[in-house]
């Protein structure tokens, strides 16, 4: 893989995005995550090079019909107001009894205006709807349609600054995990507050999760509390769980 080869693509991708700096994959002739390194996550590297480099970047993931709508389960943490739970958050609890009126997204980091972000502020950027299939480690997979703001065109708003590399998200069930870049400005990653045209409810991750759908299931963390731009990635520590999980 040659720099060219890869920097055409990258232009590609990056067409109408102004502010995209500090790309990781600028000036290597071989893509890898920054994960590498780290034994417990030596799977990242491959998946990571064989998705950035075989696959165009903005490559889409395939939308389905309003007739395609299956079941979906809630997996994982089903609510973080559960008092009987470890991950129980009393602030989730108290923003929940009030249906997440005083909710409000944190952004913070390498952005030149960080603040605190609404549900109806972030209901008021233009949405993006998808019918896409969920797939998670268990096995099973799932089809919903998801409703919300791209995540490119929020990190737009909020100015992120040339030194960025990740979006680090942290949850109000005590999940932290982070992307890079490329999923960030992906037009099909969003932050949905609709599933299936109604509100997100709290077993799917009330009243805003990530979608996104070109990795697996657990990538897309439910319930959040706060992102961080960064050129550091936060990572769930040695879950087993690679952190670069291309579907
Ligand atoms: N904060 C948080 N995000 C999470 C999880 C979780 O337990 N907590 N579970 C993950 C897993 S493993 C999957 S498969 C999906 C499940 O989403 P669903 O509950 O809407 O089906 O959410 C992911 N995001
Ligand atoms: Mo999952």
């Amino acid at each position: 893989m040659k720099k060219n080869r890869l920097i055409t693509r990258r232009e590609a991708l990056i067409t109408g995005i102004t502010s995209l700096g500090g790309l990781m994959l600028i000036g290597c002739d071989q893509p890898i995550p920054p994960t590498y390194g780290n034994i417990l996550r030596m799977g990242d590297a491959l998946t990571y090079r064989v998705h950035r480099a075989l696959l165009p970047g903005q490559s889409l993931v395939k939308e389905y019909l309003l007739s395609d709508i299956s079941s979906f389960p809630a997996i994982g943490t089903i609510n973080p107001a559960d008092t009987s739970k470890y991950y129980y958050s009393h602030i989730y609890d108290l923003l929940q009894r009030n249906t997440f009126t005083d909710w409000q997204l944190t952004i913070e980091g390498n952005v030149a205006r960080p603040g605190k972000y609404s549900l109806n502020q972030l209901q008021s950027f233009p949405s993006k709807t998808q019918i896409t299939r969920h797939t998670c480690e268990e096995g099973w997979t799932a089809i919903a349609e998801w409703t919300g703001v791209p995540l490119g065109m929020l990190l737009e708003y909020v100015g992120i600054q040339s030194n960025a590399r990740f979006v680090n998200f942290y949850s109000y069930d005590g999940w932290v995990d982070s992307i890079d870049l490329l999923d960030a400005f992906h037009p099909q990653t969003i932050l949905a507050y609709g599933m299936n045209g109604k509100n997100l409810s709290i077993p799917h991750g009330a009243p805003l999760r990530l979608r996104l759908e070109r990795q697996i299931g657990y990538k897309s963390m439910k319930y959040l509390k706060k992102i961080v731009v960064s050129d550091k990635y936060v990572d769930n520590g040695d879950s087993g769980w690679a952190w670069y999980a291309g579907i």
